[in-house]
């Protein structure tokens, strides 16, 4: 189903050679070294089941210096190479297009420092995202960053996905929070940017390249991070709405009536909520939810909206959120809802929403566009797939509302070339038409190299690519991916 029956792999790429398992042997040890057909064909397959690679060997080095020795050997030997972390993106990116081999960041997940006065975090890139969240909690900060897949994605990972989440709204992007990076380029240079400076305007910021640039321009093995202070005083609630524009003027309203304490704004449409109701896993979490009443039978209303604030004040906070609600509900901006009033009652509601991805994979197929379109145009994309589909697929919609990130899910019994046909390219018209994106967040990866075109200029696109060439001029690393492969191999 992948890209992958569409390019060819490169045939100037070497295969593995014994003398290959003997080097990575000697530099790595029998341990590093994974063969074992059980784990390869685990991080051959990406988190859809979509994406599978033939790859016939992993890597797990412990240290900068082992990527470095394995990077410099790939490349001497035109190897090519995909990094992995957790394995949980969602364009086909951290699997082997063919039989690249893998190699896994997870065995570098060491804490080095965390500065208590300034917050500054620094860590190897494999360090999963929710062991960082709770070591924070526990010294008295938050990350910066927080997204549904925390308990398998890494650190490294999501720099390199430039992930956003359910916090960039109150924290934004990491391109702010990371203050420094090491990564170890194609040819085995350790580059060390691993600054812990809020500000260092010596030259070009070149760790900006590596946010974001999904292993194809180095691995990243260690990071720096700004994580802020945990404030005392949490709130969740989840509203429903009676149609889309009510919950555009219900963002209006967070931002100026929460102000500085609003920290995230997340929206659901019903076919998203249905999806709940289908699922038994979900009724287990709304069990959490009784005492303060389901406020959310099955299709009774068309949106929902998640909002949290995060604040120092407990009484000040409550206050806050208090009068908007009653401004909302004054102007009709609401129809129902619930203010979380412990802990467990809002991970209840966050587990609602960072549970949509797992519940639409378990319902069939589903093509997922993640895609940036300004806010009051938005639906109009989800209404208009909707009638062009019919009844042949489920359109459900979700997304950060409050970063304007819409996540237009379509699930079908299972995959379809007919039903790919009805949504592409007109997904990547509309949104390009509507000067878009169509990756806010996830990447490019395998599924989407080819359509960068649809958000960024040809002059830009060959700029990329001359980056690319610059620092991996052989290509080695993650082939196929972010940008159209035809630029590396035509003249
Ligand atoms: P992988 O999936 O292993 O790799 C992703 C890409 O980064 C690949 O191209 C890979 O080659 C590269 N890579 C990985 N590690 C390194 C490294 N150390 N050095 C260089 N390159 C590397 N994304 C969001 O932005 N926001 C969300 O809210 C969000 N929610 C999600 C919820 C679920 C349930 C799932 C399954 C995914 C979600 N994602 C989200 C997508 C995904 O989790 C993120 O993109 C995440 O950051 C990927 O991290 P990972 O460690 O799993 O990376
Ligand atoms: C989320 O916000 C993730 O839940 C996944 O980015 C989005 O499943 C998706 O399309
Ligand atoms: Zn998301």
């Amino acid at each position: 189903a992948s890209q992958a029956s569409i390019i060819q792999r490169r045939p100037d790429f070497s295969t593995i050679s014994s003398e290959d398992l003997s080097y990575f042997k000697n530099i790595l040890g029998e341990r590093g070294v994974v063969q074992d057909e059980e784990t390869l064909d685990a991080v051959n397959t990406d988190w859809m089941r979509k994406y599978k690679g033939t790859s016939k060997l992993m890597l797990q080095p412990r240290t900068a210096e082992e990527v470095s020795q394995i990077l410099k050997y790939c490349n001497s030997r035109c190897l090519a190479v995909v990094p992995q972390g957790g394995n949980t993106g969602l364009v086909g990116g951290s699997v082997p297009a063919f039989d690249e081999v893998i190699v896994s960041i997870s065995h570098m997940n060491k804490i080095i420092s965390l500065d208590k006065v300034s917050g500054i975090l620094v860590c190897e890139a494999g360090c999963i995202l929710e062991n960082l969240i709770a070591f924070l909690d526990n010294q008295g900060f938050v990350m910066p960053l927080d997204l549904g897949a925390k308990g398998s994605c890494q650190i490294g990972g999501n720099v390199s996905t430039n992930a956003g989440g359910l916090r960039l709204l109150r924290y934004g992007s990491l391109h702010g929070s990371v203050l420094g990076l090491e990564v170890v380029l194609a040819n085995g240079t350790v580059l060390d940017m691993l600054g812990t400076l809020r500000k260092d305007n010596t030259g070009y910021d070149l760790k900006h390249l590596f946010i974001g640039s999904e292993g194809s321009l180095g691995i990243v093995t260690k990071v720096s991070i700004l994580t802020p202070p945990k404030l005392s005083s949490v709130n969740v609630c989840f509203l429903a709405c009676k149609d889309y524009a009510s919950c555009l003027k219900l963002l209006l309203e967070a931002k100026r009536k929460l102000g500085e304490i609003l920290s995230a704004f997340e929206f659901l449409d019903h076919g998203a909520m249905d999806l709940h109701y289908l699922l038994c896993y979900v009724e287990q979490v709304l069990k959490h939810l009784e005492g303060v009443r389901n406020p959310f039978p099955s299709s009774m209303h068309n949106f929902y909206v998640l909002i949290e604030t995060t604040g120092s004040s407990e009484s000040y906070d409550r206050e806050k959120l208090d009068a908007f609600l009653l401004h909302s509900m004054e102007n009709d901006l609401i129809s129902d809802g619930v203010v979380a009033q412990d802990i467990t009652q809002a991970s209840s509601c966050w587990h609602i929403r960072e549970g949509i991805p797992e519940a639409l994979m378990k319902a069939g197929g589903v093509y997922k566009y993640d895609l940036s379109i300004p806010v009051e145009k938005m639906y109009d994309l989800v209404e208009e797939m909707g009638v062009r589909l019919g009844a042949s697929a489920k359109v459900v919609a979700y997304g950060h509302l409050g970063d304007g990130n819409l996540h237009l899910n379509i699930s079908t019994p299972q995959y379809d070339d007919n039903i790919l046909s009805q949504i592409e390219p007109f997904v990547y018209e509309w949104t390009s038409k509507h000067k878009g994106s169509i990756s806010a967040e996830h990447g490019l990866g395998l599924m989407k190299a080819n359509k960068i075109h649809y958000t960024k200029s040809p002059e830009t696109v060959q700029l990329m690519a001359n980056i690319k060439k610059l620092l991996d001029p052989n290509g080695i690393l993650n082939p196929y991916k972010v940008l159209p492969p035809s630029l590396f191999t035509e003249s």
